[in-house]
């Protein structure tokens, strides 16, 4: 079965928005197999992002997912990156479709509330860095 990384960011756990996307995944059917509340290091937000390193927005973006706690998941089910990004929605909120998370409840680029692996190879490497393989459920 796929697994995929997923994150509430810092302005979901700030916003009291954890249950709710916690909420919107498990009745979708799909299979919490790890959660941890981590307040992350400079150097894990950094190896997260890696690919954006070069991106004119990095240092901001570093700086907000390392200004407060996430919740890190990682989800399991049929089709995982797809489902997920589709129930995520748009990088932009503003461009997200409503009933979208991000449709739903954000509207700044900067505050998207969450994270989710774009690809399979992705996020077998986002699990690896979040997560010891002890922490999940075989
Ligand atoms: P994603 O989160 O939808 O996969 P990515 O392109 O991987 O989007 O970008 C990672 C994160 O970086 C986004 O969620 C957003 O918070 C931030 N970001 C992306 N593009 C921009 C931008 O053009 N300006 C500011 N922040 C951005
Ligand atoms: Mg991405």
């Amino acid at each position: 079965m796929e697994r995929s990384f997923i994150m509430a960011k810092p302005d979901a756990v700030q916003r009291r928005f954890v249950a709710e996307i916690i909420r919107r995944f498990e009745t979708r059917g799909l299979r919490l197999v790890g959660m941890k509340l981590i307040h992350p290091s400079r150097e894990l937000a950094e190896a997260h992002y890696a690919v954006h390193r070069e991106r004119p927005f990095f240092n901001d973006l570093v700086e907000f997912i390392t200004s407060g706690p996430v919740v890190a998941m990682v989800w399991e089910g049929k089709d995982i990156i797809t489902v997920t990004r589709t129930m995520i929605g748009a990088t932009n909120p503003v461009n997200a479709a409503p009933g979208t998370i991000r449709g739903d409840l954000a509207i700044e680029m900067g505050n998207n509330l969450v994270h989710g692996s774009d690809a399979l190879e992705t996020a077998e490497k986002e699990i690896a860095l979040w997560f010891t393989p002890s922490e999940l459920l075989p």
